[in-house]
């Protein structure tokens, strides 16, 4: 399949369908919905690690990258998904952990033993801290181990050991597991926080070092032009992703870049970004990168995130409308649109109120480090609007929670799942079907020009263009805007009639 005909739905195992009754998703589950993925018009799918794992981060702390975690089941399970993702016209990447493992892996656990054992290299060991690099997680990024007397480096949490990519026999066992994947079938793969894979030892936070670019082309050396990829690289920006996408390159075929999710206060900031400047930070990147020749990454979610409708949409008087308009700004513009799921069914963060009810490691370290210094009532809030539990709750299907769910259930399950959406009238998930067709049908959307029209305050209106046909796009804010029109058919409208003005989050879409 064409990059730009691409449509990804980010699944996360745990929490999408569990089969057998365990409290936790599987890869059975997400075969048992494979009508559901394909009836929605998604066309490929990104599974976060479903790998052997202590689970100390849902997944992100590998101690084996060839085998499935036997809550989430088994390679079979994972041979059989792939195979009926591919009769079904559905893609599947999955998710290449390169910059750490488990200290569970049998490489960690043999490094940690003495300073000569032949896996020492594998991990990034020094007698004393050379720096104060922080963990994205809180606290110092370097952990004092017992065995030996030396510190490793941590970018994630202490369980979370940072490889050593400068030794080359780390990066041949991370191509060995590429080229493994690619053998079983799989498209291609999204590559966890990969700008950290070589260090730069000079700076004072880590950050992407000198021999990144060399090492992403080894990596995926042979196999650039015929898989998908995409890094997750919270350094690329307007001016650097070229080097990261460019077509001389041979590195990847896009990356994910966070600007516009306006999160420079921290996740825990607890602030609404004002719509305007988010959208204004997405056109930014799709010019850039248009300009680039690059396929854009346009998302709003994903595991990590808060859920786009309670954090700039309205999650109350609102929640169809901004849930949406927001789904409309992901799948109408230009590159490769990302949803996470249950974004399809307009899902909000949850409330709560006991935080034992959390289960994230960021979440906790956060509560660790500030509990006795803000009020816990304040903490708590912190946590619901920011953590990342938000977007990792189970699925709902239906109104009924999982008693035994290994995360506390949704918290608005009762009025928002599956079955609910999928009855009513103005049904979230029925809008972005009509939103993914209209993708389908329009060689606009997927092979035409992105123009930015007008951005104000208020409103956003953006064209996309291809061999003498128009879509013109108008999407307003939070306030009613007065509306002059727009010349041409309607094709989807999220209200039932284009007044004179324009309602709150309404979008519009014209063909002209
Ligand atoms: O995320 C890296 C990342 O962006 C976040 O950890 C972020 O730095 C942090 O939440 C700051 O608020 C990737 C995965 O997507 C995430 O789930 C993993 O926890 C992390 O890497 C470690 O593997």
């Amino acid at each position: 399949m064409k990059t730009e005909d691409l449509i990804f739905y980010q699944i996360y195992p745990k929490s999408f369908c569990d089969s057998n009754g365990d409290g936790v998703g599987d890869l059975r589950g997400i075969l048992s919905k494979i009508d559901y993925i394909k009836n929605l018009g998604v066309n490929a799918v990104w599974l976060t690690p479903c790998f052997k794992t202590p689970n100390v981060d849902n997944g992100y702390d590998i101690s084996d990258y060839r085998a499935i975690e036997e809550s989430v089941g088994t390679l079979d399970d994972l041979d059989e998904l792939i195979e009926k993702l591919h009769e079904n016209g559905i893609a599947i990447i999955l998710d290449l952990v390169a910059n750490h493992t488990s200290t569970e892996h049998k490489w960690f656990k043999e490094s940690r033993k003495s300073k000569d054992n032949p896996y020492r290299d594998y991990y990034i060991w020094r007698e004393t801290p050379p720096n104060d690099w922080q963990s994205s997680f809180g606290g110092s990024a370097w952990e004092l181990d017992g065995a030996t007397g030396e510190y490793y480096l941590h970018s994630f949490a202490i369980e979370q050991a940072d490889l050593n990519w400068d030794n080359p026999k780390v990066r041949e066992e991370m191509k060995a597991v590429v080229d493994f994947w690619l053998a079983r079938g799989v498209d291609g793969f999204r590559c966890d926080v990969l700008d950290l894979i070589s260090k730069d030892w000079k700076k004072n936070e880590n950050g992407s070092g000198p021999r990144l670019h060399e090492y992403i082309r080894e990596l995926f050396d042979g196999y650039t032009d015929r898989i998908f990829t995409v890094g997750e690289c919270w350094s690329a920006n307007a001016k650097n992703a070229k080097l990261f996408c460019g077509k001389d390159r041979k590195e990847l075929t896009t990356v994910f870049a966070f600007k516009h999710l306006c999160v420079e206060k921290g996740r825990f900031h607890v602030e609404k970004p004002a719509l305007d400047e988010v959208v204004r930070r997405v056109s930014d990147w799709q010019l850039a990168l248009q300009e680039a020749n690059i396929p854009a990454t346009v998302f709003f979610e994903n595991h990590d995130q808060p859920r786009s409708v309670s954090r700039i949409g309205d999650d109350e008087k609102y929640r169809y409308e901004s849930a949406t308009l927001l789904g409309g700004v992901v799948l109408l513009h230009r590159g490769v649109p990302f949803l996470m799921q249950g974004q399809e069914i307009g899902m909000t963060n949850s409330r709560h109120n006991d935080i034992g009810k959390f289960n994230d490691v960021e979440s906790m370290n956060f509560y660790r480090a500030n509990v006795g210094k803000i009020p816990e009532a304040e903490l708590i809030e912190k946590i619901n609007f920011g953590g990342r539990d938000n977007p990792r709750c189970m699925m709902p299907w239906t109104e009924k929670t999982l008693e035994n769910g290994w995360l506390a259930p949704y918290t608005r399950q009762s009025e928002i799942n599956v079955e609910s959406d999928l009855r009513a009238e103005r049904s979230v998930y029925g809008f972005y079907r009509e939103l993914i067709e209209l993708r389908k049908n329009e060689p606009c959307l997927t092979r035409g020009e992105y123009i930015r029209k007008e951005l104000t305050p208020s409103y956003y209106i953006f064209e996309r263009a291809y061999e003498g046909e128009k879509i013109t796009v108008v999407c307003n804010f939070r306030t009613e805007t007065p509306f002059a029109g727009v010349e041409g058919r309607v094709l989807l409208n999220n209200y039932p009639e284009v007044g004179e003005t324009l309602k709150p989050y309404q979008l519009i879409v014209y063909k002209n």
